[in-house]
């Protein structure tokens, strides 16, 4: 069988899912003849319940930047900015979501999801961050959020996935404590419109990446060496402002945390989504485990660890030195309100260690030369990630609850001969993360639910269209949606809530 000879019906007992369109009209006693093999094999099931979602944010597919009253955000100015942006690309229009928000809902429903994970746009409802809300911005996310809940679709809402209004920036932005206080209000104005049909609420996305990346640039890790990765709105602060940036973010998420509850309707839970930087042991033996959960628990001081332990760490107060934030009891207070769930965002290790007997316990490797790479310049493989970074955050903080919150990989992909899009990559990928998952649910992890990003391609940040991370092919020249070899694997894993 060769790859451009497959039919549709090769596709479905591939895939274990009829088709991954939505005319299919496969039969469900068809469906479960194929599956009585499979239902045997090692099952690898998640827990009752679990919520199967995707997820997006809103620069990143919305499009109308300057629609309906929306005022500019730092990603607006900084796309706009001539050579940030690989091939000049913008969020200008980009999945043109803000329009066709019905057809990506059905999208959605077709591949089995039981969630979805998308971010308002701050300016859209505050042009200006403070002040007059606009009711033509609200009215979209009231939209969406209808069309999401008729479909069966959880709506799951993020409140700042990076889109500062440009006129907070404009008085300093996060190095400006007021910006804490009008995410405050921001965040309130929404809750309370929303939190009807919205139970689950994240704070901010990626704090380390949003002010590490726009605040200075960042150097990850990858197979032979390090890339240099930055972002809007592209400032080189020095470490002491780089830190007092870090504490006003934590601090806005604590005062939102607040803003949300004293708004919410019974049953809202609220917490972040963090990419949690974790050290995975790379022998798993006692002493190894052990110096991978201290050396997650101080990667991750300026963020998930204070926000959980209400307290920085000794070892981040005394390297940071005389560049330490400036902070109050009051202020650590709010930092850690209490949480319902921790999100975090599992792409790859912050890297393998191994246990040391030199300060500070454990050592950081290299990446070997020849170590698997994703896509994206930054993505190392890693799948041992997803099982140690919730196992880590339930005993190193003893979390309620766990999401998923972003899991994922960008790939080549192709439109074959036959119209398809056989990202086995892709599968590949998310197959080996999941079974990691799985494990820590079998462990006991609660995790509750899986966020695979993203619903489609989108706008990759400073890499443009180019990193295509979708279980859905976007043509961005025509906006037609197509569904990768991919959105079968995600339906057959949300419809027998077990690896596929
Ligand atoms: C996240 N890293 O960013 C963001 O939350 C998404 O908006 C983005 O599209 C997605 O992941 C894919 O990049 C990341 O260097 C940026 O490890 C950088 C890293 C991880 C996530």
């Amino acid at each position: 069988m060769s790859a451009t000879h497959f039919t549709r019906r090769d596709i479905g007992k591939l895939a274990g899912a009829a088709t991954m369109a939505a005319s299919s009209a496969t039969t469900a006693g068809a469906q479960t003849a194929q599956r009585t093999d499979v239902a045997r094999s090692a099952p690898r099931r998640f827990p009752n319940g679990f919520f199967w979602g995707t997820g997006t944010s809103s620069y990143q597919i919305e499009g109308a930047w300057n629609e309906d009253g929306k005022g500019p955000s730092i990603w607006d100015t900084y796309a706009h900015t001539p050579g940030n942006i690989k091939n000049g690309d913008t969020g200008d229009v980009a999945n043109d979501h803000y329009h066709r928000y019905k057809e990506d809902v059905a999208l959605m429903k077709n591949f089995g999801a039981n969630a979805y994970r998308f971010s308002i746009a701050w300016p859209r409802i505050f042009p200006n961050g403070t002040g007059q809300p606009t009711l033509k911005g609200l009215d979209f996310y009231n939209r969406l959020v209808d069309e999401l809940v008729a479909a069966g679709v959880a709506p799951f809402a993020t409140l700042y996935h990076w889109e500062l209004p440009q006129a907070l920036q404009d008085k300093g932005g996060w190095q400006n404590r007021d910006t804490v206080k009008a995410f405050a209000d921001y965040a309130s104005y929404v809750t309370d419109k929303l939190s009807d049909r919205v139970r689950h609420f994240f704070t901010i996305n990626e704090f380390r990446t949003f002010v590490d990346l726009g605040h200075q640039v960042r150097e990850v890790r990858v197979a032979g060496g390090t890339v240099t990765l930055s972002g809007a709105p592209g400032l080189k602060l020095t470490p002491g402002d780089l830190n007092q940036v870090r504490h006003h973010a934590v601090l806005a998420h604590g005062m939102a945390v607040q803003a949300i509850r004293a708004k919410a309707k019974v049953g809202t839970k609220v917490g972040p989504a963090e990419v949690i930087l974790c050290s995975v042991p790379l022998i798993e033996s006692p002493e190894h485990i052990k110096a991978a959960r201290i050396a997650t628990r101080e990667a991750n001081a300026p963020f998930l660890t204070v926000m959980l332990e209400g307290k920085y760490t000794d070892a981040y107060l005394k390297d940071a030195g005389k560049d330490a934030p400036k902070f109050t009891d009051e202020d650590l207070k709010i930092i850690a309100s209490p949480l319902d769930f921790v999100g975090i965002n599992v792409y790859k290790p912050e890297a393998y260690v191994l246990a040391s007997d030199e300060a500070p316990g454990w050592r950081q490797l290299p990446y070997a030369k020849g170590h698997p790479m994703l896509s994206s310049r930054w993505h190392t493989m890693g799948p041992e990630a997803m099982y140690w970074a919730p196992k880590f955050v339930q005993s190193l903080w003893n979390a309620k609850e766990i999401y998923i919150t972003e899991n994922g990989c960008a790939t080549q992909d192709v439109i074959s001969d036959d119209g398809r899009i056989y990202d086995t990559d892709r599968i590949m990928f998310l197959r080996a993360y999941l079974t990691q998952l799985q494990r820590a649910a079998a462990d006991g992890v609660p995790v509750k639910g899986y966020f695979q990003w993203s619903t489609m391609d989108n706008f990759e940040w400073t890499s443009g269209f180019s990193d295509r991370f979708g279980l859905v092919y976007v043509d961005f020249k025509t906006q037609k949606r197509t569904p990768k070899l991919s959105a079968s694997f995600f339906r057959e894993t949300a419809r027998r809530n077990a690896v596929a």
